[in-house]
This record gives C-alpha cells, sequence and structure tokens, in this order.
C-alpha cells in the first residue's frame, strides 16, 4: 500500500484548523490534525512544500519509519511547527492502517483497558454566580469532572474564563484566538489572582461538596515560590490538578513547586517530545501529563512520553481544547482507551459549525468518551463543507501587568 495523495485543508468553521488528507493507492484515506492556534498557516505551509512531497510512494504502512524520516531526517528537531506537522502524517497513516484492518484504531494499540475515559469540562465565570452556573450546566451536560477557572476582582478580563454569560448561562463560547489584525491584550495581577482564587475554591467545595473532582489552570503564569504557594493553599480542596503552575519550558522550576505541596500536578501543552519530559518524570515532580497528540508528533509520539510516564506512575492528561480538531480529538481517544496509565481527557465540545465540517462518531455519555468502533480514528472531514469555511487569522491574547511588562499568559 503506497501513499499517493497528500492533500493541506485549512478551514475555519467557527475557528480555524489545519488537517491533513493521505490516500492511498488502494484508495484508503486518512487524516492527521496539524493544527497550531495562531501560527496554523506556518504548519500548512511546512506540510505542503517540504512534508507532502517526500511521502509520495512511500509505504503507507511504514509508520515508525515515516516518523523517524521526517523527525530524524529534517536534521532540525522538535518545535511545535514540526511536530504539529509530523503529527498529521503519523495520524493519517494510523487512520490507514487501522482502516485497512478494519478496527477501530484502539485496537492495534493494544485493545481497551477501560469502557470510556473519564472528562473534564471547563466551567468559568467573572464572579461566583456566574461561575456555579457554569458549573451546574456541565453537571447537567453530563460531566463528572470539572475545571474551574475564574474572574479575578480588579481585572477586566482573565484568559480562560468566557466573557459573556451569553445563552443563558451557556459557557462554551471561552473562545480565546479572536480575528483581529492585532493579539488582543490583556492585564495581570498575580497577587491578586493568588489573594482570590483559594476563596473560590472554598466556595465551589461548600456548594457541590467534596465528591466532584475539580481541575485548575494556572497557565504558566506563576514563579516557582508563587506556584507552591497557591498549590499549599489549595490543599484544603483537593484538586485533581493544578495545571501549568509555572512556566513549561523551565523542567527544573517544578522541584520547589513539589517540595512544597501536594497539590497533584499536570504539565505539558505546549511540550511537542518525549524529550520535555525527562526530568520531569525521572524526578517524579509531575502527576499528569498534558500533551495534546497534535503538537507531539501523533500517536507515536505522544505514545512514546505515555510509555515513559508509565514507568514512573505518571498518568495521561490528553489537551482537549477546541483548538484540537475533532480528528485530533478522536486520536486522543483512542490512546485514552488503551494506555494503562490514562488519567482523564480535557473535553470542549466543539460548535455545531466545526462538527458540519468533522463527521465525527466518538459519544459522550455519563461523563465518559467513547472514540467508537468504527473502523479507523472514526472522524472525515467533508470537504465540501470545509470550502464553505475560508480560513480568517486570529490570534490568541497577550498578557501585560499592569506597568507594561510582558508576562506569561
Ligand atoms: C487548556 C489550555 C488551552 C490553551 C489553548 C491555546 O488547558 O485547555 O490552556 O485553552 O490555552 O489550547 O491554544
Ligand atoms: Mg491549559
Amino acid at each position: 500500500m503506497r501513499i499517493e495523495s497528500v492533500e493541506v485543508v485549512v478551514t475555519c468553521p467557527g475557528r480555524n484548523f489545519v488537517t491533513l488528507r493521505v490516500t492511498t493507492d488502494d484508495g484508503l484515506t486518512g487524516w492527521g490534525d496539524a493544527t497550531l492556534n495562531g501560527r496554523e498557516l506556518a504548519v500548512e505551509a511546512y506540510l505542503r512544500e517540504h512534508v507532502a512531497p517526500l511521502l509520495l510512494g512511500r509505504d503507507a504502512g511504514a509508520i515508525e519509519d515515516t516518523w523517524q524520516y521526517l523527525y530524524r531526517g529534517a536534521y532540525w528537531r522538535r518545535g511545535p511547527v514540526t511536530m504539529a506537522a509530523i503529527a498529521a502524517v503519523d495520524t493519517a497513516l494510523w487512520d490507514i492502517k487501522a482502516k485497512a484492518a478494519g478496527m477501530p484504531l484502539y485496537q492495534l494499540l493494544g485493545g481497551a483497558s477501560r469502557v470510556g475515559a473519564l472528562a473534564y469540562g471547563h466551567a468559568s465565570g467573572r464572579d461566583l454566580p456566574e461561575l456555579f452556573d457554569s458549573i451546574r450546566l456541565h453537571l447537567e451536560r453530563g460531566f463528572r469532572a470539572i475545571r474551574v477557572q475564574t474572574g479575578i476582582p480588579g481585572l477586566a478580563t482573565v484568559y480562560g474564563v468566557a466573557a459573556s454569560a451569553a445563552g443563558g448561562g451557556e459557557r462554551y463560547d471561552y473562545e480565546p484566538a479572536r480575528p483581529t489584525a492585532l493579539p488582543v491584550e490583556e492585564t495581570w495581577d498575580t497577587r491578586a489572582y493568588l489573594r482570590h482564587v483559594p476563596g473560590v475554591f472554598e466556595a465551589v467545595r461548600h456548594e457541590f461538596g467534596p465528591e466532584l473532582p475539580l481541575l485548575h489552570d494556572g497557565h504558566h503564569r506563576m514563579t516557582p515560590v508563587e506556584a507552591a504557594r497557591l498549590g499549599r493553599a489549595l490543599e484544603p480542596y483537593d484538586l485533581f490538578w493544578l495545571e501549568d503552575a509555572t512556566p513549561g519550558e523551565d523542567q527544573a522550576a517544578l522541584r520547589l513547586v513539589r517540595q512544597h505541596t501536594t497539590t497533584p500536578l499536570a504539565i505539558g501543552e505546549v511540550f511537542n517530545s518525549v524529550h520535555d519530559y525527562t526530568t520531569l518524570l525521572s524526578e517524579r515532580l509531575i502527576d499528569y501529563v498534558r500533551s495534546a497528540v497534535t503538537h507531539t508528533g501523533g500517536v507515536t509520539g505522544l505514545k512514546k512520553v505515555l510509555d515513559l510516564a508509565s514507568v514512573y506512575g505518571v498518568r495521561s492528561g490528553i489537551h482537549g481544547p477546541t483548538d484540537i480538531s475533532p480528528v485530533g480529538m478522536a486520536a486522543a481517544l483512542h490512546l485514552d482507551i488503551a494506555v494503562h496509565n490514562f488519567g482523564i481527557q480535557e473535553y470542549m465540545p466543539h460548535t455545531a459549525e466545526t462538527l458540519e465540517v468533522f463527521r465525527t462518531s466518538f459519544t459522550f455519555a455519563d461523563g465518559l468518551l467513547h472514540p467508537s468502533d468504527a473502523p479507523g480514528l472514526g472522524v472525515e472531514l467533508d470537504l465540501g463543507a470545509a470550502a464553505r469555511f475560508p480560513y480568517r487569522a486570529a490570534y490568541l491574547p497577550v498578557n501585560r501587568l499592569a506597568d507594561g511588562t510582558l508576562h506569561d499568559w
């Protein structure tokens, strides 16, 4: 089975997605997600100009060799653009292999280790009443674990908190990549954040009880000592995890956080290689890995991370906001079902427009996601529908302190 054609599809059904289609000489089609939020066209060009021509005529079944060919062969290793491009090729080839076998992908990854993947949803509110409404809405929709993000008194907006209560408590409008010529600038104040957040978790626990798994994303905004203080302050509220407490590239920073708190730690959505995790895993500084299939070299790349994590008892928490396309999400779900060291899966449902373009078969019931038993990934892209939604430049916001200093966000 040889690769006959490779095409890149860029479409914007509510937000931008970059998708790769690989077709074999016996007519099988595989899909891969290469979406890199705010830098989509860099990956599109990388795939179109530097990857697609190398794939024509290759054995579609040689997945590991193709991964190594694109990774080692380029000489320039790692980085989000390269690894998103490799991810798309890898995921498409796994899709093809599973379709050729007539099996859902998780069967080729070792078969099912569980009946479904526990998902967490994104609740947020500018104040407590809005936040409680959002949590209730998620519980009504079946979520059994909830990420809690809150507005901070004195700050106009906070990344991760929906900007309006549109739709009578509908909180899925949290969408940070905005179609503006320049990134929106927000203001940040860590002292105000640290003063406010523990009280919010106290109120949420008081309202919703001790059982509900609660998560929180610090989005790389704290120094190690600030993160240590927050982790310690949140201990009474029994978090499932505190995510991205400190800037991701500084693995050693988590040593100090770990020494001072027993709040479980998660990190990795901006990582793209197993090498980003070696200190974190070997020193047992984290509890969950947050990498996406889409940004970590695909199923093959993320499986290498999850296998190393399993050696240290660290579990998965695969990245799944809406900038991961339904193709990337389906690939995550097949790993979630197959690997032993599954922890939780992030799930932010895509909009109706997105689901017009991507025909999914995965299901969400009783708090659990399942990729379905359709052969392959179980997602097909409708090219006609995709063409109706042309690319629009959109950027994530940036953050500045009150004196104008650029800050992590
Ligand atoms: C999360 C994230 C996302 C990212 C987004 C950037 O935990 O889901 O932090 O919301 O910010 O994926 O593109
Ligand atoms: Mg995050």
